[in-house]
């Protein structure tokens, strides 16, 4: 049945809210982990993306800041941010639209009692609930080896949770391989700091290893804004001789997130990286030179957006996903999702959420969909000027796609 043109806006609406999200980049983690896991009001305060905005409007200094324990940084945030000014940007209000849609009442503006509400959880049921209200079917984790919390909950083994899949995240490895190399060795692989011997060989092996351990989805780094290739130092020559054919053995797309500058400001601790534009002509050489090879991107400034939608008409092997960190506010992921689906049509994943505590899934999704749909009723229209109705049948089946269906499609090909 074809859908008339009048009503394309609340269908697509209604179809864009129930499909069933993959979110392809978080820090969530698999209930398992256990407190690596973050949940709850005080977590969501602590946000560091809050974090950062609190000291433009706190009284405190930095250090007094980092010397409270965390119940008190989210109350001096909750009261810089929400009480002694209107919580509204897309943080703050991030934090009110996941307990609103919890079933919490924000209007007594009473953290005391919204903590009181969060103590009656219990995490598994805590869980099972954020991915319902968000509609989220399947989450990606960010899983790295040599994170000490994180590596021996995988050596132990534990039943898997099958909503929460891994994705092997490694930039130490790619990006301070000189401390990497004491670490790979004391794990028992022989590998050296001038890649003599057998060290490329290693570094395959460890990958395959965890690739194997974690069932990874895909092979992920951040990168700075100077990331080059091809390349002289040890960046490039591991993306050449191990990250490469390690994707084509193991099916592994390499993920490629470009654009944070770490550490600008160090008082910050984690709030304090930022941005810079990047050279997507290296995103370009490495789809030229490895067409075998499938490549994820992301950038984190707006004027390399273009650059990357181009880059992606040219490589098939190259997936854009996201609108990451600094990108995701309203106005940007509208901005850029028209872009992407006028120069790349359904052939991306527009958003993932970047969560680093679960009950963000909620406002993550709850704030991306509206713009997704509304941006989407906007290109069915303009196709419905033509003639070309798109029926419930087509809607559903790009709204899948661009909720993680697209990926899926890339990775198994
Ligand atoms: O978005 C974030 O929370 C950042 O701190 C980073 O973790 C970034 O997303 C990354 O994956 O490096
Ligand atoms: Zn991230």
């Amino acid at each position: 049945m074809k859908t008339s043109t009048t009503s394309i806006t609340p269908l697509v609406t209604g179809i864009v809210e129930r499909t069933p999200v993959y979110d392809i980049h978080t820090h969530l983690y698999d209930p398992a982990f256990g407190q690596l896991l973050l949940w709850g009001i005080d977590e969501l305060l602590t946000y560091h993306y809050l974090i950062a905005e609190s000291f433009r409007a706190m009284p405190l200094s930095t250090d007094q800041f980092w010397a409270l324990p965390k119940s008190r940084q989210a109350e001096v945030i909750w009261d810089a941010l929400f009480l002694q000014n209107s919580p509204v940007s897309e943080a703050c209000r991030g934090v009110l639209t996941t307990l609103q849609r919890l079933g919490l009442d924000v209007r007594r503006r009473d953290l005391n009692a919204l903590r009181q509400h969060y103590a009656s959880w219990k995490t598994e049921d805590f869980v099972t609930k954020v991915l319902e209200v968000s509609g989220v079917r399947k989450v990606c984790m960010t899983n790295s080896p040599f994170d000490d919390l994180e590596r021996p909950v995988w050596e132990a083994g534990f039943q898997r949770d099958p909503r929460f899949v891994a994705a092997l995240r490694i930039d130490p490895l790619l990006l301070d391989w000189p401390n990497t190399v004491p670490k790979l060795r004391q794990w028992g692989y022989d590998v050296a700091t001038d890649f003599s011997g057998k060290t490329f060989g290693e570094v395959r092996r460890f990958l395959a290893d965890w690739t194997r351990k974690i069932d990874s989805q895909y092979c992920m780094v951040s990168l700075s804004p100077d990331f080059e290739f091809p390349g002289t130092g040890a960046t490039a020559r591991l993306i050449e001789e191990v990250i490469m054919p390690h994707g084509r053995e193991h099916n592994q797309a390499f993920a490629l997130m470009i654009g944070v500058k770490r550490n600008v400001n160090p008082q910050l601790r984690l709030a304090g990286d930022s941005v810079g534009g990047s050279d997507v002509g290296a995103v370009e050489r490495l789809c030229a030179a490895y067409p075998d090879n499938k490549f994820l991107c992301t950038l984190l400034a707006r004027e390399d957006q273009h650059a990357l939608c181009v880059a992606a008409r040219k490589f098939r092997n190259l997936h854009v996903f996201g609108c990451w960190w600094f990108m995701n506010n309203p106005s940007l992921i509208e901005e850029v999702t028209r872009m992407r689906l006028e120069m790349i049509g359904l052939t991306m994943t527009p958003q993932h959420s970047d969560c680093r505590v679960m009950d963000q899934l909620v406002y993550k999704w709850a704030h991306s969909k509206p713009i997704l749909a509304r941006v989407l009723s906007e290109k069915y229209e303009d196709l419905a000027a033509t003639g070309w109705e798109p029926s419930e049948n087509e809607i559903q089946r790009d709204v899948h796609r661009l909720l993680g269906g697209a990926l899926e499609e890339f990775l198994a090909l």
